[in-house]
């Protein structure tokens, strides 16, 4: 009896295993590779003054004996190294799907700023501009090619927006005019947005060769190649983002 249990387990095991190999044979693992690198600025490190921030306008946006944060993130540069925070960084793998959350990407408005500073959603998200703080916001987005909103959001309350095509969107604050923040939509199918030392990745990229599509708010757009080896690796990319020259072209 025992004996006859034991090999009606071997056999089990026999054809899970086979089972396994004809798999295998059939599907072929896809080697996916994580694309890094840094987008570094390039030129004179410019003098990044305090946004201007009025009391009166201010007022409620905080704790008694709090002030709103009033560091300008349309460019934050490390100094020692000259990474390039906040930048959007974008790839397509053809014939992929876009992957698209149910779950709405979160805008937060606190302490009178938006966060995050710059999103990056795939076409077809759904963003909860979201209102943490004890006074009103208005939120207007300015978009080309989708809709847009200009609605007042009471405190705790959120208002919901859906994006169907790529453009980056700012949106803005009436009440608080300093409250800057994009939401960049793509058609890529991975995408991120760089650190604060400029550092990005970009994990589960099939081999194969790749542009990447760069993006910085006031920089305006860069480009870059990304190579996905036979066997996953991928080398460190650097890319340069700079002012652009005057007189030399019509740059965005
Ligand atoms: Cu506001």
């Amino acid at each position: 009896m025992k004996l006859t249990k034991l090999l009606g387990v071997a056999s089990a095991s026999a054809i899970v295993a086979t089972f396994a190999i004809a798999m295998e044979d059939t599907q072929p693992a896809v080697v996916t590779g994580t694309v890094t690198g840094k987008i570094l600025f390039e030129g004179d490190l410019p003098k990044i003054k305090p946004l201007t921030i009025s009391a009166q306008q201010a007022e409620g946006c905080c704790a008694a004996g709090e002030t709103v944060d009033d560091s300008d993130l349309t460019r934050v540069i490390d100094e020692k190294t000259r990474g390039l925070a906040n930048v959007v960084v974008t790839l397509t793998v053809e014939g992929k799907k876009l992957e698209v959350p149910e779950e709405p990407y979160v805008v937060d408005q606190t302490g009178c700023r938006f966060t995050p500073h710059i999103s990056v959603v795939p076409a077809g998200a759904t963003i909860a501009f979201k209102n943490s703080d004890k006074v009103s916001h208005n939120v207007r987005t300015s978009s080309i090619k989708n809709e847009g909103i200009n609605n007042t959001i009471a405190a705790g309350k959120d208002i919901k927006l859906t994006v169907k095509s790529a453009e980056p969107i700012k949106v803005g604050c009436d009440i608080h005019p300093w409250m800057s923040s994009y939401v960049y939509v793509t058609d890529g199918t991975h995408f991120t947005t760089t650190a604060r030392d400029g550092s990005f990745s970009l994990p589960g990229v099939p081999a194969g060769e790749y542009k990447l599509e760069i993006w910085h708010e006031s920089l305006g757009k860069g480009k870059g190649t990304a190579v996905v080896k036979a066997d996953g690796t991928c080398e460190a990319i650097e890319i340069m983002m700079g002012e652009k020259k005057k007189g030399r072209g019509r740059g965005r």
